[in-house]
């Protein structure tokens, strides 16, 4: 909105001019996002503490979480309300690739939202049933990946890490390839949430990684000169994914351990799928496996565990997702959340150097 306000005044006083550059307006969004996160937090922990909006712990997890009941859930709306208002405020709000991000996070967060009100009315870790979440899920993700099929501009064709000459064209099975992507990052990312910060720092990781991303595929003489897709108009959602690590920050202060919030549902499904629809419209979509490294490795490891109960009667892991493992182990908390975002970084930087390395 202040883009659309602003810009135009250029003709008046040059200085508006500014506002053009995608550059400013992703660290002026970045700004705005850890403002807002700052100033709402305390309020947002102080009325969801009066709601009595607190965590109820599951009692077959590691002993150490009982001390974190009641803590306040659902921050994860304050993640949302600032990455929405201030991509509203800088980024072209008449540009689609920014419309599906904020539609699809929004989409996301209300089925977050809805299975965490349950939780809480019930009073349980029973909120919405894990199949009516899951169709949920799967028909956001369809009615952004059809959309996404029918714009003219954007193809159905796939960018394969370290291979630049090959570029498979999914034509139709693209729209599920692309719910694939968006489903599985929303339900990583849930899956990792369990230590205070531990989803956060890879989510923030993974959107500077693709704000990068965004901004080199959006930008004809870059995307030419490193031989990766271009698509014309995605570089804004650098303004989203700047938004998003800012906004994480801002959360992450009242989110790190000894944690006074949790995101709940509504934070965790909305920011993998968050990380999922960018990486499918920066098409870079096999690449959010490396960028998401942390959180394939928590998926990974429930995965193993169950396939493994299921076939031998015997566990991989003390505990699946891996977190619990290192739990049960004795690794302090925040040993555990500080060496997984040093691996989340590593990921990312792995992931960044494919885009030479090819
Ligand atoms: C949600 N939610 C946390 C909080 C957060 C299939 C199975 C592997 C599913 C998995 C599961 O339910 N995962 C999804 C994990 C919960 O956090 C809330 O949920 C939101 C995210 N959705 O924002 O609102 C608890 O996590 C802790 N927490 C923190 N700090 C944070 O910043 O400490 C969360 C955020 C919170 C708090 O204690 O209450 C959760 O873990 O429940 N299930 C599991 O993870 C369970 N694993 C399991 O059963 N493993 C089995 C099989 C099925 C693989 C096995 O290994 O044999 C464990 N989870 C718990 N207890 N809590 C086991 C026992």
């Amino acid at each position: 909105m202040l883009y659309h306000l602003l810009y135009p005044l250029h003709t008046i006083y040059s200085a508006f001019n500014v506002f053009r550059y995608i550059t400013f307006r992703a660290a002026l969004a970045a700004l705005m996002a850890l403002l807002l996160s700052f100033l709402l937090g305390p309020y947002v922990i102080r009325s969801l503490a009066a709601k009595q909006i607190g965590q109820p712990i599951r009692d077959d997890g590691p002993a150490s979480h009982a001390t974190k009941a009641g803590t306040p859930t659902m921050g994860g709306s304050l993640i949302i309300l600032a990455l929405v208002l201030s991509t509203f405020l800088l980024a072209d709000i008449t540009n689609l690739y920014i419309a599906l991000a904020v539609a699809v996070t929004v989409g996301f967060g209300v089925i977050g939202f809805t299975d965490d009100y349950l939780k809480l009315i019930r009073k349980s870790s029973k909120g919405l049933t894990a199949r009516t979440k899951f169709l949920l899920q799967l028909a956001v993700a369809f009615v952004a990946a059809v959309i996404l099929y029918w714009v003219p501009d954007f193809s159905t064709v796939i960018g394969v890490p370290f291979f630049k000459n090959v570029r498979p064209d999914l034509g139709l099975w693209y729209v599920p390839f692309a719910m694939l992507v968006i489903v599985g990052s929303s339900n990583a990312v849930n899956l990792t949430d369990g230590l205070d910060g531990l989803a956060i720092g890879p989510v923030m990781i993974g959107a500077g990684t693709y704000a990068l991303i965004a901004y080199l595929t959006g930008h004809l003489k870059l995307a030419e000169y490193l031989q990766i897709p271009y698509v014309a108009g995605v570089g804004e959602l650098s303004i989203f994914c700047a938004a998003l690590v800012a906004s994480g920050l801002g959360f992450l202060w009242f989110n790190t351990y000894p944690a006074q919030m949790f995101m709940g549902d509504v934070g965790s499904l909305a920011l993998g799928a968050a990380l999922g629809i960018v990486a499918v419209m920066t098409k870079n979509e096999i690449l959010l496996v490396i960028v998401g490294g942390v959180f394939v490795m928590e998926a990974l490891s429930v995965i193993f565990q169950v396939v493994s109960y299921k076939l031998r009667r015997k566990r991989v892991f003390l505990m699946a997702p891996i977190h619990h493992h290192y739990e049960l182990k004795g690794w302090p908390e925040p040993q555990i959340i500080v060496r997984f975002w040093i691996i989340s970084v590593i990921c990312s930087l792995v992931a960044l150097s494919t885009l030479k390395l090819r």
